[in-house]
């Protein structure tokens, strides 16, 4: 029976970059999942019927949150929700299965790449039946909906076992629970050509996947040890846990140090990749060598006519205002669109619908395609391999062609983490309030040629989004971008993009830091990041 329970509203329900995300205790006060989850079901409407389908990346709340949301399904009339088995569905996968279960949206329950446990990170977003994240005009909608909302609509029944496949029924409604890696196993296997890897794989080529104990770990397992016959032990921390082992499932020089290590040995596998929480960053390295996000997206749009699912060519490209130019090189020679949209994945869902773009990809280890309207990090590693088994190159030499081709965009982001929220603010303020006069100031010897507060008009629908981070472009093309993360979780994470391009090759082997010395220490003035934060180097550099 359909039951409805009073409620009164939270006042900071506001989605960010990717949904709400908030610490495991806040979203434990009575009523607030289920306040963001009916606020979502009202603001996507519904003629009664529709199929929804609902996982998410294993962390601690996962399933108690899970059944909340089939419960809540039924009690708002949904006619059949697809849960993964045991409620487990990569981000990637979840899109996958809206997409092709013609589902008309979905709720995944993830904070990505942020920790988990009982004092841990949570998180709630909506996809749309695009299998893409809710536009900004549909979190808006959320959000209003959460500011008023007085009651939530929930079935008075428990939902049934979401640990055994197969289908059963709450009320009207049909609970399906599914095998989270088979279809999205079978579209990779569309995509790829499997059987080049595993000839790849059989001539001794080895790999080394850490799944950081988070949603990846299945799917790698079937696909690279199962499927294309990577020994086992090639995929490590594997078993997804509530709480990542205690770790902090970010692909990234701090959290992924290990593989790093081991990638930098005499030892080291042929090829190293790490996947975040839910499945949708990537990490890729060779052996003595870490891919940045901005040039594998580049390399991956210069060489993804080598895998079958991309051998007609790819229609463009997109990538976020932060990420590196260096896919724009790769767009110029080959003639093909490129496009800078904000950060956050959920702009290039139009691109893709329109058929603009085939791959887009974004500085924060964050790269896909036309498959889904997720970021995929499985994608990017078969991907990767692919053109390695079509190339017998190594990562490296790969790169370094690639540079030499298309000339090199040394790139590092900085990140300051829990920083005051008020401090960031005025640092963020007291840089657009100095926009207007920067163009034409020297520092050192570099010359601002222009300055702005970026902002989008997407080509596709016309909506506009503003306020999406300062970028300070100096005469030659280097440029430092700020802007604050819509991630986190605690205070204000306050990034910092530093590029500058190199064309010359004899130049090109010199490392990032060094190339970057001058734009890093002009980053801190131009920021004044010490002077108000009193932080004397960045949390995280990648
Ligand atoms: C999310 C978004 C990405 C974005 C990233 C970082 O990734 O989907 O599009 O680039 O956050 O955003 P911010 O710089 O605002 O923290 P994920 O993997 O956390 O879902």
């Amino acid at each position: 029976m359909i039951e409805t329970i009073a409620t009164t509203p939270y006042d900071d329900q506001k989605p960010g970059t990717s949904g709400l995300r908030k610490k495991v205790p806040h979203f434990r006060q009575p009523h607030y999942a289920e306040n963001f989850i009916q606020s979502i079901f009202d603001a996507a409407g519904s003629d009664g019927g529709e199929t929804l389908v609902i996982g998410g990346d294993g962390r601690f709340y996962n399933r108690e949150v899970i059944l909340i949301a089939i419960r809540m399904a039924a009690g708002n009339g949904y006619g059949r929700v697809i849960v993964g088995q045991g409620g487990l569905l990569s981000t990637p996968a979840a899109s996958n299965l809206i997409r092709k279960r013609g589902a008309s949206g979905g709720i995944i329950l993830s904070a990505s790449h942020n920790p988990g446990g009982p004092d841990g990170d949570f998180g709630i977003k909506y996809n749309i039946a695009n299998g893409g994240p809710a536009p900004e005009k549909i979190t808006t909608a959320i959000f209003e909906k959460s500011k008023a909302i007085t009651r939530y609509r929930t079935w008075t029944e428990t939902a049934p076992d979401i640990s055994r496949l197969g289908e059963t029924k709450l009320g009207d409604m049909v609970v399906e629970v599914v095998d989270p890696v088979a279809d999205y196993a079978s579209l990779m296997e569309e995509l790829f050509d499997f059987e080049k890897i595993r000839d790849l794989v059989a001539s001794g080529f080895t790999l080394r996947f850490d799944a950081m104990h988070a949603v990846t770990g299945p799917y790698a397992t079937e696909i690279l040890q199962n499927r294309l016959g990577a020994p086992a032990g090639s995929v490590i921390n594997g078993t997804p846990l509530e709480d990542f082992g205690g770790g902090h499932p970010d692909p990234n020089a701090v959290h992924a140090a290990t593989l790093i290590n081991q990638m930098m040995s005499e030892k080291a596998p042929d090829f190293g990749a790490a996947s975040d929480g839910d499945g949708d960053r990537n990490l890729v390295m060779g052996r003595g060598i870490v891919v940045s996000p901005s040039d594998s997206l580049a390399v991956l749009a210069a060489n993804a006519h080598l895998a079958p699912g991309y051998a007609v060519g790819i229609a463009g490209i997109a990538r976020s205002m932060p990420t590196s130019r260096a896919a724009d090189r790769v767009a110029e020679a080959r003639k093909i669109g490129i496009y800078e949209t904000p950060t956050g994945w959920k702009f290039f869902g139009t691109l893709l619908d329109a058929g603009k773009v085939t791959i887009c990809g974004e500085e924060s280890a964050g790269t896909g395609s036309n498959h889904v309207r997720e970021k995929d990090g499985l994608w990017a590693v078969l991907l990767w391999l692919n053109i390695l088994a079509e190339r017998r190159e190594s990562v490296k030499s790969v790169l370094e062609s690639h540079w030499t081709e298309f000339g090199r965009t040394f790139y590092q982001r900085h990140d300051y983490e829990e920083i005051d929220s008020e401090v960031a603010g005025e640092l963020m303020g007291s840089l657009h309030d100095r926009l207007a006069s920067m163009a034409g100031q020297r520092f050192g010897t570099l010359v601002v040629s222009e300055a702005d507060d970026f902002s989008y008009k997407d080509p596709v629908d016309g909506s506009i989004a503003t306020g999406q981070g300062v970028r300070i472009v100096f005469s030659g093309g280097s440029r430092i971008v700020y802007r604050l993360s819509g991630t986190g979780t605690k205070g204000a994470t306050l990034r910092v993009y530093i590029e500058r391009y190199e064309k010359d090759p004899a130049k090109r082997d010199q490392n990032p830091a060094a190339a970057l010395k001058e734009l890093i220490d002009t980053a801190d003035v131009i920021g004044e990041i010490k002077k108000r934060t009193g932080r004397t180097a960045p949390d995280v550099v990648t």
